[in-house]
């Protein structure tokens, strides 16, 4: 039974199999299907993102709003938040899916002070619990919004204003609260305006330790609390400051080392913003995973022509059995999941485009975890791994891979043998025709 009226013209959308011609069905999520043990739904946790996708308007540097969403009625009101959460809801059952993510400011407006803002948020909350209950749709992650607003335009935590600091610590410590509430499995930190334009008004050391002081506080408030949802930091290198102190995998990793927090957190890795720092989306993954950091996934995609966070969703399968593959050898992602953080285009008007846009993204998915499964239990990526790095299974690789070697038993080997042996092909052009062979 649906909450509202706004999708009844649309069925549930299920799985029929590759064949189907019915544009609202998955054609390769069926969530029961098993990949390396595990069904797909387990391995994809698949969210849907309040922001994006009930509360972007379409709106460009150009120009205004123009998405239509028939159940809006043009106001920011409460009336309106609570409204929008029955439809949110809908949605998510509607595409049979398990999890969705907020911001604060998504789902309640900001009232006349603070105080009336954290109830504003306390109100939708309850909403949500109930809805939770009753439809059994968890949320992924929540997290504030603390680049939106005109207050955060120097930044949040490393905002040159103390009493910015402090609303912050207000708004991560209610959300904290609402997590808490509702089960959040997650909370992100996704540091919007926490970067630079110029270092002629910054103090770059100064800013860094204000954030880290800031992590440390919530990650000790959340344990005064008793929150035990895993903590994120989803890395971006710019947009909209210049330069983003979050930069990608391996600054948010020395980042969090410098100031020992590296055990209370993970990444939250989106894919276009690895490709926003001149990286790939595989390999943010890979960077996260092999320094136990893997947490979750921002699931979507830039536009390799131009240089801006376009956020579209994900449809590229070949890609995506690349990050498959790494989730899979990750052994998941834990409490994490995949969000779609992506938005439909500006002429995308029709209330169906949302499903067209979140079935064909799932499927890709779907497709790429079938996909790398197989790849995975054929095993040609991971022998060919082994063979490449044979020469550290014994001898003097072995030596240094347990600490035995040291540089005068290194070059006391290297004068008796003369010379290295010769090189070995990386055979990259076979193994991508072997990759190609199953995309
Ligand atoms: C912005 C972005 C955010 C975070 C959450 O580029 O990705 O939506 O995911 O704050
Ligand atoms: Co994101």
């Amino acid at each position: 039974m649906s909450l509202t009226p706004y999708f009844d013209h649309i069925p549930a959308i299920r799985y029929e199999g590759p064949e189907s011609d019915n544009p609202f069905a998955y054609r390769w999520y069926d969530p029961a299907h098993k990949v390396a043990g595990k069904t797909l739904r387990e391995w994809c946790r698949f969210a849907v993102c309040y922001w994006h996708t009930f509360r972007g308007t379409g709106a460009d540097p150009f120009g205004p709003g123009t998405l239509v969403r028939p159940w809006e009625d043009g106001s920011d009101s409460l009336e309106m938040a609570i409204k929008r959460a029955d439809v949110v809801f809908d949605f998510v059952s509607k595409l049979g899916l398990d999890f969705y993510c907020f911001h604060d400011r998504d789902v309640a407006p900001e009232g006349k002070d603070v105080k009336v803002t954290n109830a504003n948020l306390w109100k939708v909350a309850k909403r949500f619990k109930k809805l939770q209950k009753q439809t059994g749709i968890k949320l992924l992650w929540g997290t504030a919004n603390m680049f939106s607003h005109p207050r955060f335009t120097q930044g949040a935590s490393t905002n040159p204003s103390a009493d910015i600091f402090a609303y912050c610590a207000n708004s991560v410590k209610e959300m904290l609260d609402v997590s808490l509430e509702l089960g959040g499995e997650n909370y992100v930190f996704w540091g919007g305006r926490e970067g630079y334009i110029t270092l002629l008004n910054t103090d770059m050391g100064r800013e860094a330790d204000h954030a880290a002081a800031f992590f440390q506080m919530a990650v000790d408030y959340a344990k005064k609390i008793g929150y035990k949802g895993q903590f994120l930091i989803e890395p971006k290198p710019c947009e909209p400051t210049k330069h983003q102190y979050d930069f990608d995998s391996a600054t948010v990793l020395a980042f969090l080392r410098k100031y020992k927090l590296e055990k209370h957190f993970k990444l939250n890795i989106e894919a276009n913003h690895a490709t926003l720092a001149g990286h790939d989306f595989p390999h943010e993954l890979e960077y996260a995973r092999v320094n136990g950091a893997l947490g979750s996934i921002d699931a979507n995609r830039g536009d390799w022509t131009n240089g801006w966070d376009t956020d579209q969703f994900p449809n590229d399968v070949k890609e995506w059995a690349h990050a498959a593959y790494i989730i899979i050898k990750n052994g998941g992602l834990g409490s994490g999941g995949l969000n779609f953080d992506a938005k439909l285009r500006r002429d995308s008007v029709d209330v169906e485009d949302y499903f067209h846009a979140h079935i064909g993204a799932i499927d890709t998915v779907a497709r790429a975890f079938r996909i790398a499964g197989q790849m995975l239990s054929d095993g040609v990526f991971e022998d060919n791994l082994k063979r490449r790095y044979r020469s550290f299974d014994k001898g003097i690789g072995k030596q240094v891979e347990s600490g035995k070697a040291d540089f005068e038993s290194l070059q006391k080997y290297i004068l008796k043998k003369g010379n290295p042996d010769p090189m070995e092909s990386g055979r990259q052009e076979y193994l991508e025709n072997i990759f190609n062979r199953y995309c």
